[in-house]
C-alpha cells in the first residue's frame, strides 16, 4: 500500500469526531434498537475484516461458517430444514426485501398483494415500493392481529405473501404466528416473520412462561429473520434470514459465471464475511445460555423501569410485553417531552401510534442507568 503521511492527522480528527459521538456505555442512549457489541464478537470481526461472504471459495472458512450457523439456528428455531436453508443478510430490512422476493417468485399470481398488520416495520413498506406489490395492512389498533379478520382480508384481497412480527418496532407485539401460519398453509400463502428484534429474545421468555406466544418454524410459516446486531451483540450489519425450505433460497441465487463460486445469493454483491465471524463466534462459544441470561435481564430491567415510570405523576405507561416500553404524559405532548429529555441528553425514540416515547432495553442498559434517567425525567415533570 501506499504511504500516507496523514494518517496521524486523520486520526486527530477523526478521534475528535469519536469523542462527539454518543456511546451507549452512559445509558444516554434509551430508545435506539442498537447496542456495543460483545468484545468477542469485535475480535471476530476484525480478523475477518478483509473477507467477502459471497466467494466462498477464497473465503473457505467464512462458508462453513455460514454454513454451520445456519444449521444451528434451524435447529434452533425448530425448523426441519436444518442445512442451507437461509442466508446471512445485513439486517432487518435486506431480510425483508429477501423475503417478499422470495415469495413473489414462488407463489406470486395476479394481483401481487402483501398483507401484513399495520405494526410491520417500515422496510416492509419499502419491500413492497421496490419489488411493485401493493401492501394491504389490517388495523390492528397496537394488539396483535387478530387471526379471524386477517382470514377476512385474505378472502378479500387473496395475497400471495403475509408479513408478520415477533416483537414490533413501537410496542414489542407478538402476532399470533401459530395460528396465522395454520391459515397461510391452508390458502397457500408465502407467511414471513419478521423477528428482526424479538427473534433472540421470544424463544428464552417463552421458556420461562413469561411469554404466551413463541417464535418458531411452525406449520405454514416460510421464513423467519432475525437480527444479530440488535440483541446479539454482534457490530452492524448483521442479520439472518431462513427459509423452511431449500427451493426457497434457490430463488434469490443468481448465476456469477466469471466468479470462482459461480453464483451469488442475496441482495448484496459483495458481503460482509466479518459479520459472520462474529454471529458464528458469538453463537458458538456464548451460545444459547448467554442470549438466555441476557432476554431475562433485558426483561427484568424493563419491568423495573415500568414500575418506576408508573411512579411518576401523569404518565400514562404501557406494560412491557418485550423490554420495550412505552409511556406518554397526561398533559405534555409526546413531541415537547421529547425534546425536553433530548436537551437533557437523552436519545429516546418515539412511539407515534400510541403517541408516547419509546424506550428500548438494549444489553448496554443497566439499572444505574435508569435510575438516572427517571430521577431526570422527574426533574423536567
Ligand atoms: N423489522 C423490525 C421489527 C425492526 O424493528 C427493524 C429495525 C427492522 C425490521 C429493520 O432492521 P434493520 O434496521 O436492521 O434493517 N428497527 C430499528 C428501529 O426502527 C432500526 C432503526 C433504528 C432504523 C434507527 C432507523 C433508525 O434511525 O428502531
Amino acid at each position: 500500500m501506499l504511504e500516507n503521511p496523514n494518517i496521524a492527522e486523520a486520526l486527530r480528527i477523526l478521534i475528535e469526531k469519536y469523542l462527539k459521538t454518543p456511546r451507549h456505555s452512559n445509558g444516554s442512549i434509551l430508545g435506539s434498537m442498537t447496542t456495543y457489541p460483545h468484545r468477542l464478537a469485535i475480535y471476530s470481526y476484525l480478523l475477518f475484516i478483509h473477507t467477502n461472504s459471497s466467494d466462498p471459495v477464497i473465503f473457505k472458512e467464512i462458508g462453513v461458517m455460514e454454513g454451520e450457523l445456519i444449521r444451528d439456528l434451524n435447529r434452533f428455531y425448530g425448523n426441519k430444514c436444518s442445512m442451507q436453508c437461509g442466508l446471512t443478510t445485513s439486517g432487518g430490512t435486506e431480510s425483508n426485501i429477501l423475503a417478499l422476493l422470495t415469495a413473489l417468485k414462488s407463489k406470486s399470481s395476479g394481483d401481487r398483494v402483501v398483507l401484513a398488520p399495520d405494526t410491520i416495520h417500515v422496510s416492509v413498506d419499502k419491500a413492497c415500493d421496490i419489488l411493485g406489490c401493493r401492501l394491504v395492512k389490517i388495523p390492528t389498533q397496537n394488539l396483535p392481529v387478530d387471526p379471524s379478520i386477517l382470514e377476512d382480508y385474505v378472502k378479500k384481497y387473496k395475497p400471495f405473501a403475509i408479513i408478520v412480527t415477533a416483537g414490533t418496532t413501537e410496542r414489542g407485539l407478538i402476532d399470533p404466528i401459530k395460528e396465522v401460519g395454520e391459515l397461510a398453509e391452508q390458502y397457500n400463502i408465502y407467511l414471513h416473520v419478521d423477528a428482526a428484534y424479538g427473534g433472540l429474545i421470544i424463544p428464552f421468555l417463552y421458556k420461562h412462561g413469561l411469554l404466551n406466544d413463541d417464535v418458531r418454524f411452525y406449520t405454514g410459516v416460510s421464513s423467519i429473520s432475525i437480527d444479530f446486531h440488535k440483541n446479539g451483540l454482534t457490530p452492524i450489519p448483521s442479520g439472518i434470514l431462513l427459509f423452511s425450505d431449500e427451493k426457497y433460497v434457490d430463488t434469490i441465487c443468481y448465476p456469477a459465471k466469471y466468479t470462482l463460486h459461480g453464483e451469488y445469493c442475496g441482495l448484496l454483491g459483495t458481503r460482509p464475511g466479518a459479520s459472520i465471524a462474529a454471529m458464528w463466534s458469538m453463537w458458538r462459544f456464548l451460545g444459547i445460555d448467554y442470549y438466555e441470561k441476557l432476554a431475562l435481564k433485558m426483561f427484568n430491567l424493563s419491568r423495573y423501569t415500568y414500575r418506576r415510570l408508573l411512579e411518576l405523576n401523569d404518565l400514562l405507561v404501557y406494560e412491557p410485553i418485550l423490554p420495550i416500553i412505552v409511556f406518554r404524559h397526561r398533559k405534555i405532548p409526546y413531541n415537547i417531552l421529547l425534546e425536553k429529555l433530548l436537551n437533557k441528553g437523552y436519545y429516546l425514540y418515539k412511539a407515534p401510534s400510541l403517541r408516547g416515547l419509546r424506550i428500548v432495553i438494549m444489553p448496554h442498559v443497566e439499572k444505574r442507568h435508569i435510575d438516572k434517567f427517571i430521577q431526570t425525567l422527574e426533574t423536567i415533570l
